[in-house]
């Protein structure tokens, strides 16, 4: 087993965005691409001599590849122990917990999330920090930096490790240690929810259905929801994580996660239905006869969390991302709770949760987590909505009926518009940002602009400052619109259009989510001049 020292040169562009790095995967594949990544988050952690770190992926493409070479530059590099997943599996939740239960250095997940898998779709490296979080923006831009200076990288060269067998065996002086990954994530849920109260709703005929989108939820939803707690066998569909996830996105919206949508609307509608994204972080919640946008399940959740033993003594507060509805606000100001509002992307909530200021934090993207690990957690918010949901025996239309009759109702959608020209893009927000000022006191579509900005945060727990996290445009009577690019795509730029109203009027609260909303997202359309820069004359994804 020889240590080999290869000669490279900085590759551009290996900048890690909203969540980690993500390219095409052919990209990844490039000689020396993934490489010189690693060896720059070696740099960037201070060495991995000594170290000891969580490895797994969502089971795209390329994830197997990937974490053979991950295993020989850490044992090149001196670690004392890399904690794998089986077969290089591992949801980043359940990766979360690893890294916090076996106090390690932090942890590699090797997933694109919800971008498309395949080796003509998208790949990516997520670095978390030993809290179990995302790195913060400290950490990737010192990767960035080394990125820009790495000229070697040193690697074993060795035959492949047997993944697919549980146990310990040594890669030089490295230690592999190759574990179930949904056995520890499992304990965690059971510990957290009360399982018995979910088995007596499945024996009672509830009906579920979980779509995994062929993605790594598939073993963690089979062994708890159907194996552990009774759901009927074949609940859980789409369970076999594949290379390119059944050719599909699995992005857990109306839009990927189509079927799911007819079928809850339809005469075969199970009680409950729900989607998980590639790596398990992401939620989608469906009842009979209704989709729950992802801003109303973190108000709901965090109006009745405490019906779940592991947050029976309350929250300490809550978070959700800038563009998320203010539905959990209202929640927060009725239950005196504190509320924070952060940029996009979960590493904005690691200090606050790190210093229990928060216990819930969510995200309009169908991301809602909580203080029992450092990541949004897709089966977590499941497991939240099935325990609520035996607790008061409502059914979730009722639910979020109720919910609404006490708080309101935020209508909420959110427009993108993909693969567009990145200059033109950009350019677009340029002239709004400088235009932002002067729209206070203007009507567009027939609503005024009271006020306009550009959202900048300052982290109450350690001063750090991020500023751009996207334009915000408030409206007489309460609506919203915020703009901003998303820093996940691997092609051109796509535009979020984020777009909501409150209702308070009993009689509005069902009415059609684009009737109440047709005026907002004109006059958001207007206010940046989007069909008539971009030619695009309706959004290619509603949520
Ligand atoms: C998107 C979502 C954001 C989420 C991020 C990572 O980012 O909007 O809310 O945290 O994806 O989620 P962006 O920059 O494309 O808007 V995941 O599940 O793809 O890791
Ligand atoms: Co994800």
């Amino acid at each position: 087993m020889e240590k080999l020292t290869i000669q490279t040169h900085p590759i551009a562009g290996q900048k890690p965005g909203t969540s980690g790095l993500r390219k095409k995967t052919r990209e990844f594949m490039s000689p020396h691409y993934l490489e010189n990544f690693i060896q720059a988050l070696w740099a960037a952690i201070g060495g991995v001599a000594g170290k000891t770190l969580v490895l797994g992926g969502d089971g795209r493409y390329f994830n197997d590849r990937a974490a053979q070479v991950i295993l020989r530059m850490a044992a090149a590099g001196g670690a004392a122990k890399v904690i794998v997943g089986q077969n290089a599996l591992l949801s980043t939740p359940a990766a979360s917990n690893l890294i916090r239960q076996r106090k390690t250095d932090g942890g590699i997940i090797l997933s694109a999330s919800h971008n498309p898998g395949g080796p003509d779709a998208d790949f990516g490296v997520k670095f978390n920090t030993p809290n179990g979080g995302p790195a913060p923006e400290e950490v990737t831009a010192r990767i960035h930096q080394e990125t820009q200076r790495v000229t070697s990288y040193s690697i074993l060269e060795t035959r492949d490790i047997d993944l697919s067998r549980l146990g310990a065996t040594r890669l030089g002086r490295t230690v592999i240690e190759i574990v179930d990954p949904v056995a520890d994530y499992a304990a965690l849920m059971a510990r957290l929810f009360d399982f018995d109260a979910i088995r007596r709703l499945f024996s009672g005929g509830f009906t579920l259905r979980y779509d995994a989108m062929h993605a790594v939820t598939g073993p963690y939803a089979k062994a708890i929801l159907e194996d552990t707690l009774g759901a009927a066998p074949g609940s859980v569909i789409n369970a076999e994580p594949q290379p390119d996830f059944g050719g599909g996105h699995p992005d857990p919206n109306p839009i990927r996660a189509k079927p799911l949508v007819d079928l809850v609307m339809g005469p075969d509608a199970p009680d409950f239905a729900a989607a998980s994204d590639g790596d398990g972080d992401r939620n989608m919640i469906l009842g009979r006869g209704i989709v729950v946008t992802p801003s109303d399940s973190l108000a709901v959740l965090a109006a009745n969390a405490h019906l779940a033993p592991g947050y029976k003594g309350g929250l300490a507060g809550v978070a959700r991302s800038m563009p998320t509805s203010r539905a959990v606000d209202r929640v927060a100001a009725a239950r005196g709770m504190d509320a924070y509002e952060t940029p996009t992307g979960w590493k904005f909530f690691g200090n606050l949760l790190d210093a229990g200021r928060v216990t819930l934090c969510g995200e309009e993207s169908a991301g809602t987590g909580s203080d029992h690990v450092r990541e949004k957690d897709g089966l977590w918010a499941v497991l939240l909505w099935l325990n609520i949901l035996g607790e008061t025996g409502l059914s979730v239309a009722d639910t979020m009926r109720a919910h609404w009759r006490a708080f309101g109702r935020d209508f909420y959608t959110r427009h993108d518009y993909e693969a567009l020209d990145k200059a033109l893009a950009e350019e677009m927000l340029d002239d709004l940002r400088a235009r932002l000022p002067a729209l206070a006191g203007q009507s567009f579509a027939g609503r005024r602009v009271t006020s306009a900005d550009e959202f900048a945060y300052v982290d109450p727990v350690d001063g750090s400052r991020a500023e751009r996290q996207g334009l915000r445009v408030h409206f007489e009577g309460g609506a919203r619109a915020v703009y901003r690019l998303s820093g996940t795509g691997t092609e051109g730029a796509t535009l979020r259009v984020y777009l909501e109203d409150h209702v308070d009027a009993p009689d509005r609260l069902e009415a059609p989510v684009a009737e109440v909303l047709a005026d907002v997202i004109a006059a958001a359309g207007e206010i940046a001049g989007i069909a008539a820069r971009t030619g695009r004359r309706a959004p290619d994804v509603k949520t």
